[in-house]
């Protein structure tokens, strides 16, 4: 009796090729991109908040799997009917992260009705000549408009429905990612790094993301942090003293809150979160500064 004895495939003995790209999230504000980003990575990277505007800044999170890895670039929700400063330089910040990049999420709500200002992002994502996905988010929620979004299907390599908040869909999303990337690519960050944010900036973001959860819709946008300095103390702390810069007399009250209580709410949250992030006791000091002018250096 003769016995064949397998032999593996060529197909088998060859290891997979690994993918390296650069994928850009985009979408109106609110649509949940960075709690995206968040669940991609597996770890807190960008601050979110239910207001608009909350990302401010290209922001990179590495996913680094077998298959290769994907650096994944969160960016600012695309305004198209609000001519401030602001909000021009924002969209500058996300018309510029396009250039470059491999593949794209084109990240929406179905919750909410089209509308003219889905329409325009619409017609900037059409003009990427990249492989892209139509992200389908909050499917926790009652989609009501989902057909609205769906006409535009087969503009796209692939349709995943997802819950950023709840992390569903996040794997069938990266395993649709890795299909649709181009094969060439070489890793842009070194194993294990998961971001391009530095301390300061993470520190000054954590602040702006606790004004933005204690306050009013109309503040947050009017305000921002920055670090002023970060100290090591003797016994062992790290001293942060962020500066909070607002518009108007009237939020730099709003910021304070009766008898100090607003402020010490925010510092004392953001306080928590620095210290895990860094695992050491930290003193975070806060000043609160009328600049009307700040949108204008925001860069
Ligand atoms: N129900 C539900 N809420 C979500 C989901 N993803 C995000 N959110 C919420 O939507 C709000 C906005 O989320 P962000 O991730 O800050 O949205 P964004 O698109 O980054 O917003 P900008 O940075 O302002 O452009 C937050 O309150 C999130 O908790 C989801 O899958 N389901
Ligand atoms: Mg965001």
């Amino acid at each position: 009796m003769t016995t064949s004895k397998k032999r593996p495939t060529a197909k088998a003995e060859a290891a997979p090729e690994k993918k390296n790209g650069l994928v850009v999230i985009v979408g109106r504000s609110n649509v949940g991109k960075s709690t995206l980003l968040n669940a991609l990575v597996g770890t807190k990277i960008a601050i979110t908040s239910v207001k608009p505007q909350t990302t401010r800044d290209v922001i990179h999170g590495v996913v680094h799997d077998p298959r290769g890895q994907i650096v994944f670039a969160d960016t600012p929700g695309l305004f198209t009917h609000v001519p401030d400063t602001l909000t021009s330089l924002l969209n500058e910040k996300v018309r510029d992260s396009l250039a470059g990049v491999d593949a794209m999420l084109y990240v929406v709500d179905a919750t909410r009705h089209v509308g003219d200002e889905e329409k325009a992002i619409h017609r900037l994502v059409a003009l990427a000549r990249v492989p892209k996905i139509l992200v389908l988010n909050k499917s926790d929620r009652q989609q009501p408009f989902k057909d609205e979004y769906l006409v535009w299907s087969d503009e796209f390599d692939r349709v995943v429905e997802i819950s950023a908040v709840d992390a569903k869909g996040i794997k069938p999303l990266l395993e649709a990612i890795f299909e649709i990337l181009p094969a060439e690519g070489v890793p842009l960050y070194p194993e294990g790094q998961l971001t391009n944010v530095d301390n300061d900036f993470w520190f000054a973001e954590l602040v702006r993301e606790k004004i933005f959860n204690a306050l009013g819709d109309e503040l947050p946008y009017t305000t921002t942090v920055e670090i002023d300095e970060t100290a090591d103390r003797p016994n062992g702390m790290l001293y942060v003293k962020a500066i909070i810069l607002t518009t108007a007399l009237r939020y730099k009250r709003m910021i304070i809150g009766h008898k100090g209580r607003m402020i010490k709410e925010i510092g004392a949250t953001a306080r928590k979160e620095i210290e895990i992030v860094t695992g050491r006791k930290v003193f975070l000091d806060l000043e609160v500064r009328v600049d009307e002018r700040w949108p204008e250096r925001f860069e």
